[in-house]
């Protein structure tokens, strides 16, 4: 297969030191070459351009959105790739970074195939508004924007209106939702499968529903969004909002058996390391085991 690895050294969705490092650090650890064992073509297109922007105007664009303006214009710009790679019948693998990337490749993804699911793999739903948001952080924002809630300044990312209807996102493995997410997630009766349901259920059982939803769903590409820190926080040190009773690396590389084995995921995202909070490159190097288990299944 033919892939465009992408990178977006974006860390103005989390404001916080370090997660524009994320590229660059697999990189240096091979990323490249780790893909390539898959036995794939890969291109690496390096990274989106991401502007300097001084802290002092973080909010020079709405009082409570954090670099609004900025993550608009970077997501647009990562749309355009990722939809010109599936134009190009390229899978794009796209690397952060925070999460406010997911913005982007979504609506590059839902351009080009129209009706899209969406699974969001991650510790947190990703559903929060200006409104509902208690940190003003856009990488908590991209899920909600994705399905055409919030600012419309996000909503309207690449092209005007709504990338992904409610009843084809699928979240799995969350376990830090906000009070207004748990509402929303109600209000449009979400597929969310918290971390307790898919240990209640089992993590097989729980991803065959989901894969036979899908399919029975009449969408034509299917984007996986993977944050880093669906894991359990004792695993991933290097990464902003570690939350704990995750996802051992077994079970991650279970799910990437069960969903990529499918045949149907069309592009994908990897995000949330931070390597300045890493320890002895743990982090880093869970990146890079999961790295090889996805192109090796893919
Ligand atoms: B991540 C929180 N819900 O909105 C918020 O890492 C955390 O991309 C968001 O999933 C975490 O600030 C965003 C408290
Ligand atoms: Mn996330
Ligand atoms: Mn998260
Ligand atoms: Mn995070």
């Amino acid at each position: 297969m033919n892939v465009n690895l992408i990178g977006v050294p974006i860390n103005y969705g989390c404001d916080k030191e370090g997660a524009q490092y994320g590229p660059t650090k697999l990189r240096e650890n091979n990323i490249v070459e780790v893909m390539k064992r898959g036995g794939h073509q890969i291109y690496d297109l390096g990274d989106i351009d991401v502007p300097f922007i001084c802290q002092e105007d973080k909010y020079a664009c709405h009082e409570k959105m954090k670099y609004l303006s900025p993550i608009a214009e970077i997501n647009t710009n990562l749309a355009h790739e990722v939809y010109c790679s599936l134009s190009g019948k390229s899978f794009p693998f796209v690397i952060g970074g925070d999460h406010a990337l997911g913005l982007g490749s979504i609506a590059g993804c839902s351009k080009y195939f129209k009706e899209i699911a969406v699974i969001w793999v991650d510790a947190h739903g990703d559903i929060n508004s200006y409104e509902t948001s208690p940190s003003g952080n856009i990488h908590g924002m991209p899920l909600a924007a994705s399905m055409g809630i919030g600012h419309p300044i996000l909503t309207n990312v690449y092209f005007e209106g709504t990338k992904v209807k409610p009843e084809n996102v699928y979240i799995v493995g969350a376990r830090d939702l906000d009070q207004g997410e748990i509402e929303l997630a109600k209000k449009l009766n979400l597929n969310l499968y918290t971390i307790d349901i898919v240990k209640n259920r089992g993590l097989e059982n729980v991803i065959i529903e989901i894969i036979n939803k899908i399919k029975d769903s009449n969408v034509n590409g299917v984007h996986l969004s993977f944050d880093i820190d669906v894991l359990d926080k004792s695993i991933v040190p290097g990464t902003g909002t570690a939350v704990d009773n995750g996802f051992n690396v077994e079970e991650g590389k279970f799910l990437f058996d069960k969903f990529l084995g499918e045949g149907f995921i069309t592009s994908m995202d990897f995000v949330e390391l931070n390597p300045k909070l890493d320890v002895d490159d743990r982090t880093t190097k869970v990146c890079i085991e999961m790295i090889d288990h996805i192109f090796k299944t893919i």
